[in-house]
């Protein structure tokens, strides 16, 4: 029996996307590396770090200028979501929440992002959530289901009674080997492998789930 609702951040709830990719591109364009927002994809759920070995394509940085590098990011992308309102939600995701809520399920947010507190707070949703988890959470980040295990946890449920909303390849991959209902927010070459897979956040529809 389903008990709980655990929610991806980045493509779920919001589109921090774009504000990473401004962030990304901004110190690509410093360094002289090029960056489009296609390559921008790939970083999609995926940890700072990962992100930035992605960006660097095999370029080899020493360890203390990635550390600057990844700073630097994130400096330009903390100044970016001081502007996010809840004008930021996507589409359907607050009355998708409001719903759930309604109905008695447990509610919970797994980010892998190191930012999803503040950016939580300011689209005015943190008191919906019952549970937090964000990139300070565990250490192994998705495709490892440790995020989505330790939320359960904290919710106080099993992970059979949890379903997980995500909209990277990544996430998809820890929800099915947290051995959870996975539910893909994209297109099938991204997040095909989930129970339920919807192109968009407003096209879920809670009774096939729940069935
Ligand atoms: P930060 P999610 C992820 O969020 C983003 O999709 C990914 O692009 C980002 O690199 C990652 O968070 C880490 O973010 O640098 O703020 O710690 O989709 O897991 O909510
Ligand atoms: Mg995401």
């Amino acid at each position: 029996e389903i008990k709980g609702f655990i929610f991806d951040l980045d493509g779920v709830i919001t589109d921090t996307a774009e504000l990473h990719y401004r962030s990304w591109k901004k110190l690509a364009d410093e360094e002289g590396i090029p960056f489009t927002r296609e390559d921008n994809e790939q970083l999609r759920g995926v940890s700072r770090r990962k992100s930035l070995e992605l960006l660097l394509n095999g370029r080899e940085v020493p360890e203390e200028k990635k550390l600057e590098m990844m700073d630097r990011k994130n400096n330009y992308y903390k100044e970016f979501i001081k502007q996010i309102t809840e004008e930021d939600l996507l589409p359907g995701a607050k009355e998708l929440l409001d719903e759930l809520k309604s109905r008695g399920y447990k509610l919970a947010v797994a980010s892998a992002s190191k930012n999803a507190k503040p950016v939580i707070k300011n689209l005015g949703v943190e008191h919906v959530f019952d549970q937090i988890s964000d990139g300070y959470s565990v250490e192994k980040t998705k495709p490892a289901p440790d995020l989505f295990l330790y939320t359960a946890k904290q919710l106080g449920l099993k992970p059979e009674e949890c379903v997980v909303i995500e909209d990277a390849e990544a996430g998809i991959e820890a929800a099915l080997a947290a051995g959870m209902t996975a539910v893909g927010i994209g297109p099938e070459e991204r997040v095909g492998k989930a129970h339920f897979r919807y192109d968009k956040v407003a096209d879920i529809n809670l009774d096939d789930i729940l069935a």
